[in-house]
């Protein structure tokens, strides 16, 4: 019991924290050692807690009329490379989402594979590091649903999300754990606002992980690899700003 109060205390502690860093609005902030090794130490704590209270408690969600009438778009703005652009001319109609690596059934999933599966639509909160959020409604599988198809195998313990962009010259991608793989708010969305994701929101399809900071929100999805290590993949820390810019890998909220 008394771990319990001393884990939610935690929890609020390491919230406050990262309400404080998104009202900042400085990523200059985050550029600081010492601020940062505050933040991380305290991650590792949230990310423990998080997972002790529930890893599947709901991030919330919003009506309608708190949708923000512009939701900025970040990072890359346009995919990448002659096949992107041949699937964006033809309305990614021959486009295919691949779920490989430890699965028993790799995957090519179409867009129209993907819209025919049970839908979830949620209306977040998307909070970038850089210190701005936007509520916007979005619609897809959950993901958990592809895992199921795909049969992933019970040692995955990552998913890489391989994106058809580059951004400052390299790839861009990011992965997520099992918990978070199998949140009922953890979907591929192909909709946004109740249209088809636009091309600088990251058409086709789109991760929202509804529980971690914007980044961890892979844009221009095309690839899903399930591993049980994230040494070997780009520069091994999980993704293109933890490999790149010192961010985090968890980025609970
Ligand atoms: N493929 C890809 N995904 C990405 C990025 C990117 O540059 N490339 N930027 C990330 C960042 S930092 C944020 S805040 C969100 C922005 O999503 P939005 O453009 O829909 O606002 O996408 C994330 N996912
Ligand atoms: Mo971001």
């Amino acid at each position: 019991m008394s771990k319990l109060i001393l884990s939610r205390r935690s929890l609020i502690r390491t919230g406050a924290l990262g309400g404080g860093l998104l009202l900042s609005g400085c990523d200059k902030l985050y550029q600081q050692p010492g601020f940062r090794s505050v933040l991380e130490s305290g991650e590792n704590l949230h990310r423990a807690t998080q997972r002790a209270l529930g890893g599947q408690a709901l991030a919330r969600e919003f009506r309608v009329s708190d949708m923000s009438p512009n939701f900025r778009a970040n990072g890359s703005k346009e995919g990448a490379g002659d096949e992107y652009r041949r699937h964006l001319a033809q309305g990614f109609a021959q486009w295919a989402l691949r779920v490989d690596g430890m699965v028993g059934r790799p995957l090519n999933l179409p867009l129209t594979a993907l819209q025919s599966l049970p839908q979830r639509k949620q209306i977040t909160r998307h909070d970038c590091v850089e210190g701005w959020s936007a509520i916007g409604q979005w619609q897809g599988p959950q993901l958990s649903h592809v895992l199921d198809l795909a049969r992933v195998s019970p040692a995955a313990k990552y998913l890489i999300f391989h994106c058809a962009d580059i951004y400052g010259g390299k790839p861009y991608y990011e992965s997520i754990d099992m918990v978070d793989a199998f949140h009922p708010q953890t979907i591929l969305a192909w909709q946004m606002n109740g249209r088809p994701l636009p091309q600088e929101h990251g058409a086709p399809l789109r991760l929202r992980v509804e529980r971690q900071l914007g980044y961890k929100h892979a844009k221009f999805v095309t690839r899903i690899e399930a591993r049980d290590t994230l040494a070997g993949v780009y520069g091994g820390k999980g993704g293109y700003w933890e490999d790149n810019g010192g961010y985090a890998w968890y980025a609970g909220i």
